[in-house]
């Protein structure tokens, strides 16, 4: 039985009340234990479940987890493992299952301590997805038999029940989230699929099998990679030009911890590096990051030193080192720390000394037994210094200038009355007629616009040097205030809120994520702390004599439809196609689109940044082939197709 489960019968008193209070607290307060009632924390239910089966993978008793989306948005989450115990204890009178479902365990990912351990405190959040389901129902296959229990709410409705006989052993949940706590309850089988990859990718050889049942939307895969980090590599690369044919990988152990590290270098001048700590994501990164860079730039400059590719006091730095690499930290470890905003930053510094080591020095062997490799590299980091030497040339030019210009703002901006940020908000306009039209529309107090015209750079195909000075993306980087690259820094924005307001058709679509690219590979905290958001224009416009009504869905222009016809259901509504945005007049503007009271806008957000990448590398990148098949999977969801 896991240590954890000890605590029950220890701490008798402080549990049970833990217990009474427990998954009440959970429907009160769902963020505190799910991070958000959106989309997010809707899949975050699925993460919760499938943790427990790769726990059991991890203890070497399961090789295969099915999820399953079914319809009416129900998930189910199959494995082979042994079966979550079902027999009575003698201390508790109840199962473990019971236990496990119904009591809310200390020290969940976003509810501060440390988190669950490979080999210990297992189930940690299966009793936050029960209290946060409309219904969920387990089945256990052990000693022969199917048990079952089901519950509503986090309240028992059956408890344990022999309901069959079976030969299999494995635990099956099947839930459904409560529509009294999620403002989304429709699951994207994207978002499922891509968190799947990654813990197949994470666990090599562990079997995953993902599905889709629901009406109209049918679709599956199945992934298992033997080679696991190392296929993850190749796959982040997949759309792009590797440097070197082969993903180089390390790996090491130390007492009860284990790390490895796999990467490749591309042609871009990205950099994308995924760390994990005992399979979880740790997005803010912390310490086996940390000394992964750190042994990184060394190495790098040793050799660049040792080979005479660095000259006299040339020095690469860290950035420098990273430009155009993909990678991959996973560590394994008891007791792992997690600290940070969304407890996702690794605490335990021993990682950091770890992961130093191993790098070092197998890193620097493999540089001496390939050194066309390391030439490669070391050329692409020398490169790089150079480009980020002028990049900083030119940054420094435009802080002079703008200083001798006394900080002046864009021309083409329209401000806004209102100096807090906090309260203030800018409309990035495609074309001089929509920016005349939202100028005219705006509520000057606290909403101002700049027009943006003609091409623009795409920033996917450029290096850091070509955007500063860049005539197109200066104005929107001077009107933000808050710099760009390494000196980006939020607190200085001009406006929390930055829209990005273009048509709702191809043109506008392009301009979008043209923007979107930029922001995310050069002002990242700025999606990353929810400051951006697309406007969403009506798709129609719906008149029955006098009446003007807008709608922004098809859905939405039925219904709507139906509502002007009203009771009568006789005389005509006139249905038309929205025009584009500089068609509109500036009253139409601000009633459908930026009136704070009845516009739309829907927040940017990256809850993945591998998927992120594969979006602007894909649709802004050089390979054509990739873009066109992305294109023509995503067609369906063309309008959403830049979140
Ligand atoms: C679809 C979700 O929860 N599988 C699962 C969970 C457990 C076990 C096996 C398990 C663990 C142990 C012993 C042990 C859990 N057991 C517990 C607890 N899949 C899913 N598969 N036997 C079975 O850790 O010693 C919590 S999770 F606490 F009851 F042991």
């Amino acid at each position: 039985m896991a240590e954890g489960f000890n605590t029950v019968t220890d701490e008798y008193d402080a549990s049970q009340i833990q217990v009474l209070e427990g998954l009440e607290a959970v429907r009160k307060r769902p963020g505190m234990y799910i991070g958000s009632t959106s989309a997010s924390g809707l899949h975050h239910l699925v993460y919760e479940i499938v943790d427990n089966a790769i726990d059991e993978a991890l203890a070497g008793y399961c090789d295969d987890i099915s999820v399953i989306i079914g319809d009416g948005d129900t998930i189910t989450v199959i494995d082979n493992g042994r079966g979550i115990p079902v027999d009575t204890q003698e201390q508790t009178g109840t199962s473990a299952l019971e236990v496990v479902y119904t009591v809310l365990h200390a020290g969940g990912k976003f509810g501060g301590g440390g988190y669950k351990v490979a080999g210990g405190l297992h189930g940690v959040g299966a009793s936050v997805v029960n209290a946060l389901s409309e219904w969920l129902v387990v089945q256990v296959h052990k000693n022969g038999k199917i048990y079952e229990m089901r519950f509503s709410r986090g309240d028992i409705t059956q408890s344990i029940e022999v309901v069959g006989e079976t030969d299999k052993s494995g635990t099956t949940v099947t839930f459904k989230p409560d529509g009294q706590i999620f403002d989304e309850l429709v699951f994207s089988y994207d978002t499922l699929h891509t968190r799947m990859r990654e813990q197949a990718f994470l666990n090599a050889g562990l079997r995953i099998r993902i599905e889709d049942r629901r009406p109209g939307r049918e679709a599956s895969d199945e992934m298992r990679y033997e080679g696991g980090i190392r296929e993850f590599v190749t796959y982040l690369n997949r759309n792009k030009t590797p440097l070197h044919e082969n993903v180089i990988y390390v790996s090491g152990e130390r007492s009860d911890s284990m790390a490895e590290v796999a990467l490749q270098y591309n042609d871009s001048y990205n950099e994308l590096l995924l760390s994990f700590a005992n399979n979880i994501h740790t997005q803010e990164g912390g310490m086996h990051e940390t000394g992964f860079k750190s042994a990184l730039t060394r190495v790098l400059n040793d050799y660049g030193k040792k080979t005479n590719i660095l000259k006299n006091d040339e020095k690469l730095s860290g950035e420098d080192c990273r430009e155009g690499i993909s990678a991959i930290i996973s560590v394994k470890l008891t007791d792992a720390q997690f600290e940070g905003q969304t407890k996702s930053k690794l605490g335990n510094s021993e990682m950091r000394a770890l992961v130093e080591s191993i790098v070092s020095e197998k890193l620097s062997v493999f540089f001496e037994e390939n050194p066309s490799v390391a030439r490669a590299i070391l050329d692409k980091s020398v490169t790089a210094s150079k480009a980020r030497e002028a990049a900083r040339r030119a940054r420094e030019n435009i802080r002079r200038k703008s200083a001798l210009e006394g900080m002046s703002l864009p021309g083409k901006l329209t401000d806004c009355n209102e100096s807090n940020p906090a309260l203030t908000e800018i409309y990035i306009v495609e074309g001089d007629s929509a920016g005349g039209s939202a100028k005219g529309g705006r509520d000057s107090r606290f909403q101002a616009i700049l027009p943006l015209w003609g091409k623009m750079l795409n920033v996917e195909k450029a290096r850091a040097d070509k955007v500063y000075g860049n005539e197109k993306l200066t104005p929107v980087i001077t009107a933000l205030g808050a710099g760009l690259g390494e000196d980006f820094d939020a607190e200085k924005l001009r406006y929390h809120k930055v829209i990005i307001m273009a048509d709702a058709d191809v043109d506008g679509s392009h301009i979008r994520t043209l923007l979107l690219t930029f922001f995310y590979r050069f002002m990242r905290p700025l999606i990353e702390g929810g400051y951006v958001y697309a406007a969403q224009p009506p798709l129609y416009k719906l008149t029955r004599g006098k009446a003007i009504r807008y709608a922004f869905s098809d859905d939405e222009r039925d219904s709507v439809s139906a509502e002007l016809r009203g009771e009568d259901g006789r005389g005509k509504v006139d249905v038309s196609r929205h025009k584009g945005l500089g068609e509109m007049d500036p009253v139409e503007l601000w009633e459908t689109t930026m009136n704070p009271e009845t516009r739309i806008l829907r927040r940017i957000e990256f809850d993945d940044a591998v998927r992120a990448d594969e979006v602007f590398t894909v649709l802004m990148g050089e390979k054509v082939d990739p873009r066109r098949e992305f294109i023509e999977r995503n067609a369906k969801y063309a309008v959403n197709l830049d979140v």
